[in-house]
């Protein structure tokens, strides 16, 4: 594998899954595939999972490890190509990836949307850029409009805990006071589009993800009525993707925050969510302490996906 930037990437799933099996019963077996090996972590955003355990990972693959926050100590960049620089960027992405490529083998982006114009984020212009022009493989730590590193982590998590061959998973929007992308449900709804679960997405009206990534799920307006029988419940806020409406936020309804009492609908569903997640805004207290919570062990799965993903890419160096 060269570049990971959606599920596509990885191929196989079943042997993907395989693959994480085997680094979860031996995290160590590899240590010595990324010696002298450098890993350059580029945030663009704020992260405390993603940049915790992708650096886990590369250490338990003998690799160095560089983290460079853009906006923290780097210079501010500029990333439209004719603009008079005359402002408060001193300089521009285009000599800057190729340069930061010049320390590195493998180099790992979080950019999320920025919701100036929805062609730009879903052309992923920031990630493709890094992909173009670093001359080093690429992958995503969250970019405009996917999180795959969280996808697997997802799916392995899911695979762990399933009780039924086919469970019914649920992606469930559920309020925020702020406005966040579409990175994270498009993508968990992309990995499961390639799985045999059932899945079903529950949002109010308004909120209709991009219908590359819906596919072939069932979108159930009604709440109570996707949670019926569900095995897992997989809560996450979402902007508003379509038309005018991109990057806003239409509703804060707490009808549709995620209590005991709906999670007693399903069919005793695990709870999961990708963090960092508002206490009582998109569930309740006593949802996230409850033994059907599952979101850490979700994120101790993170370490797996990414070392998962930068095996291959070392083999592949
Ligand atoms: C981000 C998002 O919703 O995409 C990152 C989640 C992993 N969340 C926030 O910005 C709060
Ligand atoms: N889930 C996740 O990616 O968390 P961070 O934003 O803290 O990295």
């Amino acid at each position: 594998m060269r570049h990971f930037t959606n599920v596509h990437d990885l191929g196989n799933l079943k042997s993907a899954l395989r693959e994480a099996a085997e680094i979860k019963a031996d995290k160590f077996k590899y240590d010595q595939s990324g010696k002298n090996k450098t890993l350059m972590m580029i945030f663009f955003n704020s992260s405390l999972r993603t940049r915790l355990s992708t650096q886990k990972a590369a250490m338990n693959l003998g690799m160095n490890v560089m983290v460079l926050d853009i906006n923290q100590g780097a210079w501010k960049l500029e990333t439209e190509r004719g603009v008079v620089m005359d402002g408060d960027k001193p300089e521009h992405i285009l000599e800057a990836i190729p340069v930061m490529g010049c320390y590195c083998d493998v180099i790992g982006v979080r950019a999320f949307a920025r919701f100036e114009s929805r062609d730009d984020d879903y052309g992923e212009k920031i990630i493709n850029q890094f992909i173009d022009l670093s001359g080093r493989p690429v992958f995503s730590m969250e970019a405009a409009t996917r999180h795959p590193l969280q996808s697997f982590a997802d799916l392995i998590t899911i695979e762990e805990y399933k009780k039924k061959d086919k469970p019914k998973v649920v992606l469930s929007w559920a309020p925020h006071p702020k406005v966040l992308p579409q990175a994270v449900p498009n993508s968990f709804a992309e990995w499961m589009n390639e799985t045999d679960y059932e899945f079903v997405i529950t949002h109010p009206e308004g909120y209709e993800l991009a219908p590359q990534f819906v596919g072939k799920a069932d979108v159930e307006y009604d709440q109570w009525k996707a949670f019926e029988g569900a095995d897992f419940i997989y809560a996450k806020n979402w902007s508003a993707y379509s038309g005018d409406n991109y990057g806003k936020i239409l509703s804060v309804d707490p009808a549709w925050t995620i209590d005991s009492e709906k999670m007693a609908h399903t069919d005793n569903a695990y709870f999961m969510h990708c963090l960092p997640i508002r206490r009582n805004m998109i569930t309740t207290d006593d949802v996230l302490e409850s033994p059907q919570s599952i979101v850490i062990p979700e994120a101790a799965n993170r370490e797996i996906s990414a070392q998962v993903v930068l095996k291959r890419i070392l083999e592949n160096l």
